[in-house]
C-alpha cells in the first residue's frame, strides 16, 4: 500500500505531539505513536502514546496500552523507528509485532548502532508492511536534539537573537533594552521550555541581571538549566541567578578553581560549577560542549551577548540562528549585533519567517 494523504496527516499530527514532552525524556528522544484502525468503515485512532517523562516506557508500548483490544489490525504511526534493543523494557519492534499491528507507517531510522534497521526488520519478518521516511525532515526537526548528540556528540545549538530595526542588541551600558515585543517573547519562553540548557556570558549577566527562567503561566517548571560562561568567576552570588539556583538549576562555566572565593560562595548558593579549559578566547566551547553532552544535555539556546554569539560561530558550533528583528531603532548608543538577515554567517540558509505582532522572526540553519 503506498503512502497516501491520510498517512501525512496523522504523521504531521504524531510529530506535533511529541513537541508535548520535548526537553524532558532524558537522553531519549521525544517520540510519539499513534495508533488508527477501521471502525465501521471510519478511521478511528484508538490510542495514543508519548516516550515517557524520563524516557521510559518508551511512545509504543504506551499507545498499544491504550488501545488494548483495539490495536490488533491498526497502522501505528510511529516517528521514529520503533527500538530493537532490550532496555528496561523489551523492544517496542516486538511489542508491535505482537499486538498484531498490520502497518507501521515511521518518519525516521534510529541513527542508535542497537535499532538502526533492526527494528525495521523486526517489523517486517513479523509480517507488518512497513513504510519510512514519511514526513522525515519535520520529525528530524523535532528530533534535532536526539539527531546531532548521536551524530556530534554534543547538543544542538540554538543561537538567539534580538535585534532593534537598525541591528543592534543593546543600549551600551543601559542594561536590558525592550527590543521585541511581548508575543515575541513568549515565543522565545516556549523555546525555554523545550530546551535543556540556556546559555549566556557574564557580561550579560552583570548587565541585565537575567532569570532565564520560563515564565509561561503553567510552564514554569519547564525551565531550561540556565548555564553562564564565567572564566574569571565574577558572577555575584546575589545576582538574580544564583539567588534562584536551588529553585532551577545554574550550572557555572569556568576555568577557576574549587579554592577560589567566589567558588564557594556560588557553590554555597546551590550553583553547580563545570570545570573548563581556557583558549586564548576564552572557555574552550567544543570540550564544554562535549561535557554537557556526557551529562545528557542535548539542547542548548545561547543568548547573549554579542561576543558569546561570536564564539560560538566561529567555532562552527552553532545549527539553527533565531533572529527577532523589533519595529524600533536604537541608534548611535547601540550595541551592534555580529549578525544581520544582510549578514549571516557563511553555510547558513533562511528556512522559516514568521511574524509575531510588530516583530519579525527569521529562522536559519546550517545547510549540509
Ligand atoms: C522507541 N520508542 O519512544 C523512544 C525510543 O535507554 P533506553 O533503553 O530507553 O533506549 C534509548 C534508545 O531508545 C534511544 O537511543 C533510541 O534509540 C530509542 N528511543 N525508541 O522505540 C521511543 N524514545
Ligand atoms: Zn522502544
Amino acid at each position: 500500500m503506498a503512502v497516501s494523504e491520510f498517512d501525512r496527516r496523522m504523521m504531521a499530527a504524531a510529530i506535533r505531539y511529541t513537541y508535548r514532552h520535548l526537553g524532558r525524556t532524558g537522553t531519549n528522544p521525544s517520540v510519539a505513536t499513534i495508533l488508527v484502525r477501521d471502525v465501521d468503515g471510519m478511521p478511528v485512532i484508538v490510542g495514543r502514546g508519548l516516550t515517557a517523562i524520563g524516557g521510559r516506557p518508551h511512545a509504543e508500548t504506551e499507545a498499544i496500552e491504550e488501545a488494548g483490544d483495539l490495536a490488533a489490525g491498526s497502522t501505528a504511526y510511529v516517528t521514529l523507528e520503533p527500538c530493537a534493543h532490550h532496555g528496561s523494557t523489551p523492544p517496542c519492534a516486538d511489542a508491535l509485532v505482537s499486538a498484531g499491528i498490520s502497518r507501521v507507517v515511521a518518519a525516521t531510522t534510529d541513527p542508535d548502532g542497537r535499532v538502526s534497521g533492526l527494528g525495521y526488520k523486526i517489523l517486517e519478518d513479523g509480517g507488518i508492511e512497513v513504510e519510512t521516511d514519511v514526513l522525515a525532515p519535520a520529525a528530524m526537526k523535532a528530533m534535532a536534539g536526539y539527531l546531532t548528540q548521536r551524530r556530534f556528540a554534543r547538543p544542538h545549538v540554538t543561537l538567539k537573537l534580538a535585534l532593534s530595526q537598525d541591528g543592534k542588541i543593546g543600549r551600551k551600558g543601559s542594561g536590558q533594552v525592550p527590543i521585541t515585543d511581548p508575543l515575541s517573547n513568549h515565543v522565545s519562553h516556549l523555546l525555554r521550555a523545550t530546551s535543556d540548557v540556556i546559555a549566556i556570558g557574564i557580561n550579560t549577566a552583570l548587565e541585565d541581571d537575567p532569570s532565564l527562567t520560563c515564565r509561561l503561566p503553567g510552564l514554569e517548571n519547564r525551565s531550561p538549566i540556565r548555564l553562564v560562561l564565567d572564566r574569571e568567576l565574577r558572577l555575584p552570588p546575589d545576582s538574580a541567578l544564583a539567588r534562584s539556583a536551588r529553585d532551577y538549576p545554574v550550572i557555572i562555566a569556568t576555568t577557576k578553581p574549587p579554592d577560589d572565593e567566589r567558588y564557594r560562595q556560588l557553590t554555597q548558593a546551590g550553583c553547580q560549577m563545570l570545570a573548563c579549559e581556557e583558549t586564548e578566547n576564552g572557555i574552550a566551547l567544543p570540550e564544554m560542549l562535549e561535557d554537557l553532552c556526557g551529562k545528557g544535555i542535548m539542547t542548548v539556546i545561547v543568548e547573549g551577548g554579542a561576543a558569546v554569539a561570536q564564539a560560538f560561530l566561529e567555532a562552527g558550533l552553532v545549527d539553527r540562528i533565531r533572529l527577532y528583528i523589533g519595529p524600533e531603532a536604537i541608534g548611535e548608543d547601540g550595541i551592534a549585533a555580529p549578525l544581520s538577515p544582510e549578514i549571516m554567517p557563511a553555510g547558513f540558509v533562511k528556512t522559516a519567517a514568521a511574524r509575531f505582532g510588530p516583530d519579525w522572526r527569521f529562522e536559519y540553519e546550517r545547510s549540509e
